[in-house]
């Protein structure tokens, strides 16, 4: 599938569930104040958070004087055009260096897909050709290093851990070392996402970044927060935790697929100066997408953006189906020639059967022939000898 059907099927639920919501607002009214406060209330039942709800009616009443506009529906363009405004143009990317070490480090509270999103991000980044090892710091739950050596092995990296229950810290003191030995140039370290309380984690993430500073001095690139944006309004107020704590540099938005509560992603943009780096859109190793904000509003908004992923996906089908032909007739090919083949090694075979038969016979013919010649020779010569006789007597005459 490619990459814009992927995304724009990834966003069907939230097209359906918040987007045409949205729009029904519109339908067939008048503007008037009844009607931005019934678009404030869908906006932030959608999850683009109060703050950013609020922000885009403000920028919608500016929008019907300056635009005088008259009529609800002609306010649906202006909130398109507003909401990608909001969301830039921008194609997200990582603050990687090239020939240094760089360090990512993982964060968001338990369950969001931080450990499903390292498998996924050191597979990108493996594809890119960079050297990728992954650190295993969440020592807290059970099972959670074995996790990350499953995803370890699909892709074909590294992993460093501990036992269960060691010192996080020192699994990334570890892992850094390791990183350099093995000429690494990415190290993306895991985290635990559930400790007995809020400030225990914190803690624990800032006693991590203590022993990077020390290790590596300068290397830790990034520190994303993993959101799930399955949960709307709770992923925004993490946002504003994390952030605060942490020193976040971008967002993760995981299983974006599976909700309808898309929306998020506006609210992330506007009120945070945080960047959605990627996005989740499945469980799968190649489910994750550097984030494309206008892809993202085109997929959302825009009635061709189905159209286009709706023919992509046709003419993907079509490619398909004319190369699975292509196969079995190269298949019925090779069999078909295989097939001449030993038709023709029988009809060699048999047709030496044939001519040696032949040969025989005409070795007989030519044998018989030659004593038909014999006969005759025999017989002219009787015939001559008798004729002598008879002329001999008529001499005597
Ligand atoms: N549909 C979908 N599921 C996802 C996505 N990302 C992660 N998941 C699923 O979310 C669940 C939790 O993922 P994990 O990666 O274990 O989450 P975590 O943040 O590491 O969890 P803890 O280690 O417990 O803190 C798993 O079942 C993943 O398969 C996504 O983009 N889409
Ligand atoms: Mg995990």
């Amino acid at each position: 599938m490619g990459l814009f059907s992927k995304l724009s099927d990834s966003l069907s639920k939230t097209r359906k569930g918040f987007v045409e919501k949205v729009f029904d607002t519109f339908t067939g009214k008048e503007i008037d104040d009844d009607l931005y406060d019934e678009l404030e209330e869908v906006l932030i039942q959608g999850d683009v958070g109060v703050e950013t709800a609020i922000y885009l009616v403000e920028r919608l009443r500016v929008r019907e004087k300056e635009d005088k506009l008259k009529y609800a529906d002609q306010l649906k363009d202006a909130l398109i055009d507003e909401i990608s405004k909001l969301m830039g143009e921008e194609v997200a990317s990582l603050n990687l260096v090239d020939g240094q070490l760089n360090i990512i480090l993982m964060v968001g509270v338990n369950g969001v897909g931080k450990t499903t999103s390292i498998g996924k991000l050191a597979y990108i980044l493996k594809e890119q050709g960079h050297k990728v090892i992954l650190g295993a710091g969440d020592t807290f739950r059970a099972a959670a290093a074995e996790q990350l050596k499953i995803w370890g092995e699909r892709v074909g990296v590294d992993v460093i851990a501990h036992q269960e229950g060691a010192d996080p810290a020192a699994v990334v003191f570890d892992a850094i070392a390791a990183a350099k030995s093995r000429n690494a140039d990415v190290l993306i370290v895991d985290t635990a996402g559930r400790l007995q309380n809020k400030t225990n984690l914190m803690n624990e993430l800032s006693k991590i970044r203590k022993v990077i500073d020390r290790e590596a001095e300068g290397c830790l690139r990034e520190v994303l927060l993993v959101l799930d944006a399955t949960t709307g309004q709770n992923a925004i107020s993490q946002a504003k935790t994390f952030g605060e704590a942490t020193g976040v540099t971008g967002v993760i938005l995981t299983k974006l697929d599976g909700t309808a509560k898309g929306g998020v992603v506006i609210g992330i943009k506007h009120e945070f100066d945080l960047p959605v780096k990627l996005i989740g859109v499945g469980e799968q190793i190649d489910q994750m997408e550097f984030f494309d904000s206008k892809a993202f509003s085109t997929a959302l908004f825009n009635d061709e953006a189905s159209l286009t992923s709706a023919v992509e996906e046709i003419v993907e089908d079509i490619v398909e189906e004319v190369k699975e032909q292509v196969a079995e007739l190269k298949e019925d090919f090779a069999e078909f020639k295989d097939e001449m083949a030993e038709e023709f090694a029988e009809l060699n075979r048999e047709f030496g059967e044939v001519e040696a038969d032949f040969k025989e016979e005409v070795q007989e013919l030519k044998e018989d022939f030659n004593e038909v010649v014999e006969d005759v020779k025999e017989t002219v010569a009787e015939v001559e000898e008798t004729v002598k006789k008879e002329k001999k007597k008529w001499w005597k005459w």
